[in-house]
């Protein structure tokens, strides 16, 4: 059985909703972050050297990076494609990659910086500048991707939508969102989604 190492408040919540959408059932560590130091506890370096959440288990594998842990999942459970394409079908399948690796390979940094300067009370021109512009950037791409589709690869949802939904609600807690109603609508359509809600019942404790 697989089992999911996830960690509040963080990431790994999308993860635990993609094992919902599977429907496949799975066991759940929860850890808690220090409240000193909003870190991960040293109990998840037990599982990883890294000590980061999300991290499966299956039998003898052990696998970190949510991206890389979606690949695997689809390729285990994802039969009959319900959630990404076929690896047969090359350009449906480069560009679903693309938007998967995306959220984490571009997106996430520029969000990160602007959390940590919320939280910083002195001054970094140098950061500020760079934080706003990225993040107007990826924020204006992932809102031209979508259009007037329901998800970020058109009217049917997909894995890429983990991920995606994922940093537009950093965004969002991060008071991003404002110019993009759009963007405010799809996460409201990705979070109402019956397994989100199964997932949050079973993460949130
Ligand atoms: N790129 C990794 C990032 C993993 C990561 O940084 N996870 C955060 C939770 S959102 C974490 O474990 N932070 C706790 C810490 O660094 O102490 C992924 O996509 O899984």
């Amino acid at each position: 059985m697989i089992i999911l190492h996830h960690l509040r408040i963080g990431r790994s919540i999308f993860t635990v909703w993609q094992l919902e959408e599977l429907g496949i059932e799975y066991e759940l560590n929860v850890y808690h972050r220090d409240p000193a130091t909003f870190r991960a506890p040293e109990a998840l370096k037990a599982v990883h050297p890294l000590g980061k959440s999300p991290v499966i288990e299956d039998g003898s594998l052990v696998l970190s990076e949510s991206g890389a842990i979606t690949t695997y999942l689809l390729e285990k459970f994802d039969n009959d494609h319900q959630f990404s394409p076929p690896r047969s079908d090359l350009q449906s399948w480069a560009n679903f990659t693309q938007w998967l690796h995306y959220p984490e390979g571009s997106v996430f940094a520029p969000l990160l910086i602007k959390m940590l300067l919320l939280r910083s009370d002195q001054v970094h021109e140098v950061l500020e500048d760079f934080s706003a512009k990225e993040i107007q950037l990826h924020l204006g791409h992932i809102n031209n991707q979508l259009g007037t589709h329901q998800f970020i690869l058109g009217d049917d949802f997909s894995a890429a939508d983990f991920g995606i939904s994922y940093v537009v609600s950093l965004a969002k807690r991060l008071g991003q969102l404002e110019p993009y109603p759009a963007l405010e609508a799809y996460l409201e359509r990705n979070l109402s989604r019956p397994a989100y809600q199964r997932a949050i019942e079973r993460a949130v404790e």
